[in-house]
């Protein structure tokens, strides 16, 4: 059995000063450096949405940002504009150890889609490449950590569960953003689909 540390979105837009900063998201960046060391195989998720993507509320004219929306593909958060390519903020913290990383993958590019799973994205349906990428290196156990706990971790791990991994999300090294309950929600849901929550 091979194992893989996931590192989800250490970006400079979800730490404090940025534009959907998760309350002490830098915090558990060196815990994060030094967990690597553990791991055979280290991999970085980047959120990486094109200007006037679907997920931003600047995109849908007198909505504001944290409203629920309906898109084709079911509802959706309407967030601050982020992580646009390109941009500082899209960018990894300057002090994430990314030279660590055998793979960095980026989501949310499909500007008519967001994503928050590493694997699928939020039409649930699909794919980024992730799964097979995994597959073919024999790797199937797999530790997340990162941002937020309550989405893009929430996510991955959720699909990740499903699509049959051993999965275990260290709560010390992840951080929420917790609109209305949802980082409650969130432990629940993957403790209820076998998600170790450490
Ligand atoms: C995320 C909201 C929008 C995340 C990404 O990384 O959890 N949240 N885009
Ligand atoms: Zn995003």
């Amino acid at each position: 059995m091979t194992s893989a540390l996931i590192v989800i979105d250490l970006q400079n837009d979800f730490c404090p000063g940025g534009a959907l900063a998760v309350p002490e998201g830098d915090r558990i960046v060196p815990g994060i450096n030094a967990l690597m060391a553990e791991f055979p195989s280290v991999i970085l998720t980047q959120d990486w949405h094109p200007s006037g993507h679907s997920s931003f509320a600047s995109s849908h004219p007198g909505t504001s940002a944290y409203e629920m929306t309906q898109m084709p593909y079911g509802p959706q958060v309407l967030w601050p504009d982020h992580c646009v390519q390109g941009s500082h903020g899209a960018e990894f913290h300057d002090a994430l150890n990314t030279a660590r990383a055998d793979l960095i993958l980026r989501k949310g590019f499909n500007p008519a889609i967001d994503s928050y799973s590493a694997f699928f994205e939020n039409d649930r349906t699909t794919p980024t490449g992730l799964h097979g990428y995994l597959q073919t290196r024999g790797i199937t156990e797999l530790t997340m950590v990162g941002l937020a706990t309550d989405f893009c971790v929430n996510y991955s791990a959720l699909d990740a569960a499903h699509l049959g991994y051993r999965v275990t999300v260290r709560r010390d090294l992840a951080r929420g953003i917790d609109l209305d309950g949802s980082l409650a929600a969130a432990e629940a849901g993957m403790a209820a689909a076998g998600v170790i929550l450490a």
